[in-house]
């Protein structure tokens, strides 16, 4: 056993973007490129020695020679001991739950989430702190600085270890425990809802399609829905963990979900179908011929939680970012508890949970979670689904009617122009925010713009502030538009223009949702001079 310490040299952009450092493979297999990142965590967290740490990851090609690097570099910064995965694998929302209930000092989760993975797509890594959560500001800066800097990086030369068989290993001196990556998620889940009632339920015959899109979360879903809860063989489609998701992206949207939501909207539907991305953390759910928006999803989990073992006592506020529709708003209204508006990253939901000022939190990108982790958790998102169905004996569409018809209904889109020239969509939005304040009290198709700003957010617990956070415009009826550049794509530039109209109960709440939000895309386009700036006459993804 020898400890190296590797000269290095820094490497440009290792700057963490919305969740963590995405890069293409290519870029990560370059020499020492991994370990640079490795050893500016290591640094910006002020050295490891006696520490200890969660590793594990979605599984994609790279994770595995990844994680034997890590576990070499941490044996030889001091870390004491790391819980690893079988096979390398954690699903986002487990290496929390796993971070919190070992009380580990953090984890290292290797994901690059829903983006496509194989020798030329992509990979990630990132860094969760103490509470299970991704690291806030601060520290990926801090991380992002030591990258800036850095010269050498400390490595053991000690032989890859068997991350197939469980229990205890040795690298050098560190102690790696290798962990079932489902038991302790699961008995978590036990903990949060109705298992019995849910089993009920698929005994008298409900039936669930739940596609796993071949990715981290398959495992999971096996053993709790066909296994704890006796959803009949077959309910989890794509569960096996491929390093290349099939060549599909593992990204539950219309697009990538295709023979999902074809099913749901045809004639042999069942009566709920839901899916989750690369990592595990985001949902999609769909009841016959009804696709849920993810912020209605997240509304309506709100206002039913209550009915579920977990959240009987009720909530204490309701947290979505910035992009998210307001129909969360709605629920907190009602309720009587405070709604929080962050910027885009689950980073920022943190402190609200751990301040216990918030238990709910969710995104308009298909994710929702709670206090139980402190990352969004898909398969989560589905079982209080499922424990809801159950204690009402509804199906979903009746859920959200009768949502709709107490809170009246956010339309709500997001049209996503992919793989742009970085520098045109620049230019795009600095035009736009350059020309924001002119717009305020000025009308167009109808519409009065009543308020327009780059958002900026103060965190209530901390004070720390993050600006630049999106650019929104918001009509005095209410509907918004809402531009930014998406911060996880690692090809061009990716911009994401999400549409709000707010119909109140008793109004139309029947109607396409891009027929409903047809003015604002129209306004979205002129305000932002997407089609004559991009040449893209419509959108990649809609969603
Ligand atoms: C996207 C989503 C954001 C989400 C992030 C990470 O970020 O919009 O809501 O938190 O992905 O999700 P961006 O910057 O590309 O818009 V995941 O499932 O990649 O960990
Ligand atoms: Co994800």
């Amino acid at each position: 056993m020898t400890l190296q310490t590797i000269d290095t040299k820094p490497y440009e952009g290792q700057k963490p973007g919305t969740s963590g450092l995405r890069k293409k493979v290519k870029v990560f297999q370059q020499p020492h490129y991994l370990a640079n990142f490795v050893q500016s965590i290591f640094n910006a967290l002020g050295g490891m020695t006696g520490k200890t740490l969660v590793v594990g990851g979605d599984g994609r090609y790279y994770n595995r020679e990844a994680i034997q690097i890590i576990l070499k570099m941490a044996a030889a910064n001091g870390v004491s001991r790391v819980l690893v995965g079988r096979n390398g694998l954690l699903s986002t929302p487990a290496a929390s739950a796993v971070i919190r209930k070992y009380r580990t000092t953090g984890g290292i989760v290797l994901s690059a989430s829903h983006n496509p993975g194989g020798p030329d797509e992509d990979f990630g890594i990132k860094y969760n702190i103490g509470n299970g959560g991704p690291a806030p500001e601060k520290i990926t800066d801090a991380i992002f600085a030591e990258t800036k800097t850095i010269s050498n990086y400390n490595i053991l030369d000690w032989p890859d270890i068997d991350l197939a068989t469980l229990g205890d290993k040795l690298v050098g001196d560190m102690a790696v425990d290798v962990i079932d990556p489902v038991a302790d998620y699961q008995e978590l889940m036990q903990t949060l809802f109705d298992f019995r009632a849910i089993r009920s339920l698929f005994a008298s015959g409900f039936r669930l399609r739940f596609d796993a899109m071949s990715a981290a979360t398959g495992p999971y879903a096996r053993a709790i829905l066909e296994g704890a809860l006796g959803a009949p063989a077959g309910t989890v489609v794509n569960g096996e963990p491929l390093e290349d998701f099939g060549h599909h992206h593992p990204d539950p949207n219309p697009v990538h979900a295709k023979a999902l939501f074809d099913l749901m909207y045809g004639p042999d539907a069942p009566d709920m179908g839901a899916a989750s991305d690369g990592d595990g953390d985001r949902n999609i759910v769909l009841g016959k011929a009804l696709y849920v928006a993810p912020s209605d999803s997240l509304a309506a989990l709100a206002a039913n939680a209550h009915l579920a073992p977990g959240y009987r006592t009720g909530l204490k506020g309701i947290a979505r970012s910035m992009p998210t529709s307001g129909a969360a708003d709605r629920v907190a209204a009602k309720l009587g508890i405070p709604a929080f508006e962050t910027p885009t990253g689950w980073k920022f939901f943190g402190n609200l949970l751990d301040a216990d000022m918030a238990t709910i939190c969710g995104e308009e990108s298909a994710g929702t979670g709670s206090n139980h982790v402190r990352e969004k958790d898909g398969l989560w998102a589905v079982l209080l689904w499922l424990n809801i169905i159950a204690a009402r004996g509804q199906n979903i569409p009746a859920i959200m009617r009768e949502h709709w018809q107490t809170y009246g209904r956010n339309y709500y889109s997001r049209h996503d122009y992919e793989v742009l020239d970085t520098t045109l969509a620049n230019d795009l939005m600095a035009a736009l925010r350059g020309k924001l304040s002119s717009l305020v009290g000025q009308n167009f198709r109808g519409e009065t713009v009543a308020g327009a700003d780059d958002f900026a957010y103060t965190d209530p617990v901390d004070g720390s502030v993050s600006s630049g956070q999106g650019l929104r415009i918001v009509f005095e009826s209410g509907s918004r538009i809402v531009i930014r550049l998406s911060g996880t794509g690692t090809e061009g530039a990716t911009l994401r223009v999400y549409l709000e109209r707010y119909e109140p109960a008793g109004g139309n709440l029947g109607m396409e949702t891009q027929e409903a939000l047809a003015t604002m895309i129209a306004l979205a386009d002129e305000l932002a001079e997407i089609t004559s700036r991009t040449g893209r006459s419509e959108p990649s993804v809609v969603s």
